[in-house]
């Protein structure tokens, strides 16, 4: 089993309710067990122009190997209604695999840890929840990350 960290993320059709869908789903995934999930947290797009996102991050062991993984999520993505337009657009469920036990991942469909993670606050404060003190495969810690990135107006939901 390798412990892994998912990102999830939505910005359509009742955010919070698809985060709760997802963290169902991934509940079930064969293999796996959920043991925690951060707080919500809402902030503005980082792309101008679409609603709000809600994030949150949710740790699992796993004994998929991350492509299975990869896969396994995807179909939860696309089960959720999620279309694939533009790199970047509005979306009902994003989910993505920021880091995978002490793995380095550099393969077309799969990078990890998860790319630009370290500018974006709406995942590391929500990792900071679930994996206080965590040293990415690259050797970098979250404390350093958390360090040199501002809170960028996140607001956590309450519950
Ligand atoms: N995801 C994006 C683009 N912008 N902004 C926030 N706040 N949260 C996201 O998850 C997000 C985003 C595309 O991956
Ligand atoms: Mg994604
Ligand atoms: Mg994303």
């Amino acid at each position: 089993m390798e412990r892994v960290y998912i990102g999830l993320g939505s910005n359509l059709a009742d955010p919070a309710e698809q985060l709760r869908g997802a963290i169902k789903s991934l509940g079930q995934l064969p293999q796996t067990h959920l043991w925690e999930v951060s707080s919500f947290y809402v902030s503005d797009s980082l792309l101008p122009g679409q609603p709000r996102y809600t994030n949150a991050v949710a740790g699992v062991d796993t004994g998929l190997e991350p492509l299975a993984l990869l896969d396994a999520l995807q179909a939860i993505e696309t089960g959720q209604g999620r279309e694939r337009h533009e790199r970047w657009g509005p979306r009902t469920l994003d989910l993505d695999i920021l880091t995978f036990g002490d793995r380095l991942i550099d393969e077309p469909r799969l990078k990890v840890p998860h790319y630009h993670m370290q500018a974006r606050a709406f995942v590391l404060y929500p990792l900071g929840e679930v994996a206080p003190g965590l040293m990415l495969a690259d050797g970098r810690t979250l404390d350093q990350l958390l360090a040199e990135c501002a809170f960028q107006g996140l607001e956590r939901l309450p519950g």
